[in-house]
């Protein structure tokens, strides 16, 4: 078996069903679901003229290989209607893979862990909540000081549910 962390994100319809939706998703064709960061509202980050997101970060069991993982999860981003436009277009559902064991991998297609990792508050605060000493395998560092030295300053709210 292998351990992953999952980014859904969704700035389109009724995002908080879309996760919701995605999430079962994920539980019947990827792996099961170990733990589950809140909600968090986050401001658009790339193109800034779109609707705020909602974003959640998922630690997942799966036996899928990362090129097997990968594929899943477009199956699931393709039958919840995602429709693949320009890139930071807005999306019904996003899944990216963030960490997959402690590997380090580089292929056309994936890259693990996530390359925007660092830049992003909206991956780093979910991150630093659920495992601040997590170590990033390339860059060393946790997840608590990645944040502390990110430079990105978009707003990340935390949902209250
Ligand atoms: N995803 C992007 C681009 N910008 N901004 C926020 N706040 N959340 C996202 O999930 C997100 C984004 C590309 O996938
Ligand atoms: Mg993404
Ligand atoms: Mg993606």
């Amino acid at each position: 078996m292998n351990l992953a962390y999952l980014l859904l994100g969704s700035n389109m319809g009724d995002t908080k069903t879309q996760l919701e939706n995605a999430q079962q998703s994920i539980e019947n064709l990827c792996g099961t679901i170990l733990k589950a960061s809140p909600f968090y509202e986050t401001a658009p980050w790339g193109n800034t003229d779109q609707p705020s997101f909602l974003n959640r970060v998922l630690f997942i069991k799966t036996p899928l290989e990362p090129t097997a993982l990968l594929s899943a999860i477009l199956k699931i981003e393709t039958d919840m209607g995602r429709v693949r436009k320009e890139k930071y277009a807005a999306r019904t559902i996003d899944i990216d893979i963030l960490f997959y064991n402690q590997l380090i991998w580089e292929t056309k297609d994936l890259i693990i862990p996530h390359p925007e990792i660092p830049n992003r508050r909206f991956v780093l605060v979910p991150l630093a909540a659920m495992v601040p000493h997590k170590i990033h395998p390339v860059l060393k560092k946790s997840m608590q000081k990645l944040l502390e030295n990110c430079t990105d300053t978009l707003p990340v709210t935390l949902v209250k549910n």
